[in-house]
């Protein structure tokens, strides 16, 4: 059943037209060229041939036709015109809104959320991200199932005989409400095992985040292409994949960054976001994205190079937010400062970001200014201190002498008292983590 849905919902080597729409009162943020723009991109990321688009400008959305009756009839002849196979919206559309474009315009309609989350079908390489996308995509798609074979239905029941083909790569399948049901149950009975399976994901990967508890966990975070594998890959060892396409990633990798001395972090990359990011995308990502829950310390990459960087970055933290981790720690990194062109934007974005650390991952300029930067949260700023330790505790005693400098050390009845010299940081994560009593 899913293996149809995103079958019918692929955009791969399909002629497109796209359509936005520019409302008088959107909010100042919104921005429907620049967001077009950006929906050419996942479009084109999906595999399909942009062939015209379309911004109309109107003073409210049309509840049946979204952009109403008389541009779908348009955008009819502009399909035969471009031989479009799809139309794909800037926006969510209704179920009953794409049911309706459809059928004027005999041809399948696409909304945002559907391309995103083909763009995720199409990637997903590990078992846990294809779980997860194909939950996001039946949860999305499942209430729109009745609306697309009834569709079906009605082009079938209009002499068209062959009308699934022509609608457009959907499968061949007896149309009906008996198989409406099949279908439903079938779906339900999917998401039922998909959310258990995820459920046990989500436990294992909670687990495996605690157990390192003890490192100091980074995580990169920023939007889909802002070149947070490249740097991951400058950093560690990792050697993950890098690409210039929307959403290379889809899933974390944590590798051991050196930071000098006997200094370290662990560093995961992850999934990148992007604006209006589908909802059930994110909650079924929540485990893939458990890293920056957990993380330490946040590192948002920001492509510095992008004309739209403000916007991504607000974007980006208004994800965090939502995941719950709009209050971590964070660094901004500007990323990609070797391919800025426009150097006024750069300090516009410089003026309101003024902790942000200008880097390029791909000539390593500013990655020393990084690594000491990461360093100081690592360590914190050095005191002394006397801790106290129970003698047993041989994970603590070692951690200790690995992190600090021992001065003294005084063995009484089963513990052992030291007195060291440490970063702030390390000593509050001994607090945390181990038996250890700081006695001054
Ligand atoms: N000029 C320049 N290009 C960069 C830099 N860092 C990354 N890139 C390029 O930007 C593109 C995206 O890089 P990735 O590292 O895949 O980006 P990402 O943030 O991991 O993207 P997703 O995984 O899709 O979210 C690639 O073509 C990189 O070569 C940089 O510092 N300078
Ligand atoms: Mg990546």
């Amino acid at each position: 059943m899913e293996t149809d849905q995103r079958t019918s919902l692929s955009v791969r080597r399909e002629n497109a037209i796209l359509v936005g729409v520019e409302l008088r009162d959107r909010s100042v943020d919104h921005d429907a060229v620049d967001s077009l723009r950006e929906l050419q991109a996942l479009a084109e990321s999906a595999g399909a041939i942009v062939k015209e688009i379309i911004l109309q400008r109107r003073p409210r959305l049309d509840p049946k036709f979204y952009i109403g009756k008389g541009k779908v009839e348009e955008l009819a002849g502009l399909i035969e015109q471009f031989e479009a196979d799809v139309i794909i919206f800037d926006d969510d559309l209704s179920p009953a809104q794409l049911r309706e474009i459809e059928e004027v315009c005999k041809c399948k309609v696409l909304d945002r959320s559907e391309l995103i989350l083909d763009i995720f079908a199409s990637r997903a390489r590990t078992h846990e991200a294809g779980l997860q996308v194909e939950l996001a995509q039946l949860e999305y798609t499942a209430p729109r199932l009745r609306g697309m074979w009834t569709h079906l239905e009605r082009i079938a029941g209009a002499g068209g005989g062959t009308g699934v083909g022509a609608v457009g790569g959907i499968g061949t399948r007896g149309p009906g409400e008996r198989q409406i049901e099949i279908d439903r149950r079938i779906v339900n009975r999917r998401v039922t095992m998909l959310k258990r399976q995820i459920a046990a994901i989500d436990r294992r990967k909670i687990q495996q985040v605690r157990a390192r508890h003890e490192h100091f966990n980074i995580s990169l975070v920023g939007y889909t292409n802002a070149g947070k594998s490249t740097l991951m890959n400058a950093l560690t060892d990792a050697g993950v994949h890098v690409e210039d396409r929307l959403f290379a990633t889809l899933d974390t990798k944590t590798r051991r960054w050196n930071l000098g001395g006997a200094d370290y972090a662990l560093l995961s990359d992850t999934v990148g976001f992007i604006r209006r990011l589908p909802h059930h995308l994110v909650a079924s990502f929540r485990a893939t994205l458990e890293e920056a829950i957990h993380a330490n310390l946040l590192l948002h990459v920001v492509d510095a190079s992008s004309p739209t960087a403000a916007r991504q970055y607000t974007a980006v933290t208004g994800v965090l937010k939502e995941l719950g981790c709009g209050d971590h720690k964070t660094l901004v990194v500007l990323n990609k400062i070797d391919a800025v062109r426009d150097q006024t934007e750069l300090q516009i974005l410089q003026r309101k970001l003024p902790d942000a650390l200008a880097i390029s991952a791909h000539n390593g300029m500013g990655l020393p200014e990084l690594i000491g930067r990461v360093r100081e949260e690592v360590t914190g700023q050095p005191c002394k201190a006397t801790i106290r330790l129970n003698n047993a505790d041989g994970r603590a005693i070692a951690f200790v002498e690995k992190h600090a400098e021992v001065f003294d050390r005084r063995y009484k009845d089963h513990t052992v008292e030291m007195d060291v010299r440490i970063g702030s940081a390390i000593l509050n994560r001994l607090r945390e983590n181990h038996s250890a009593v700081v006695v001054q």
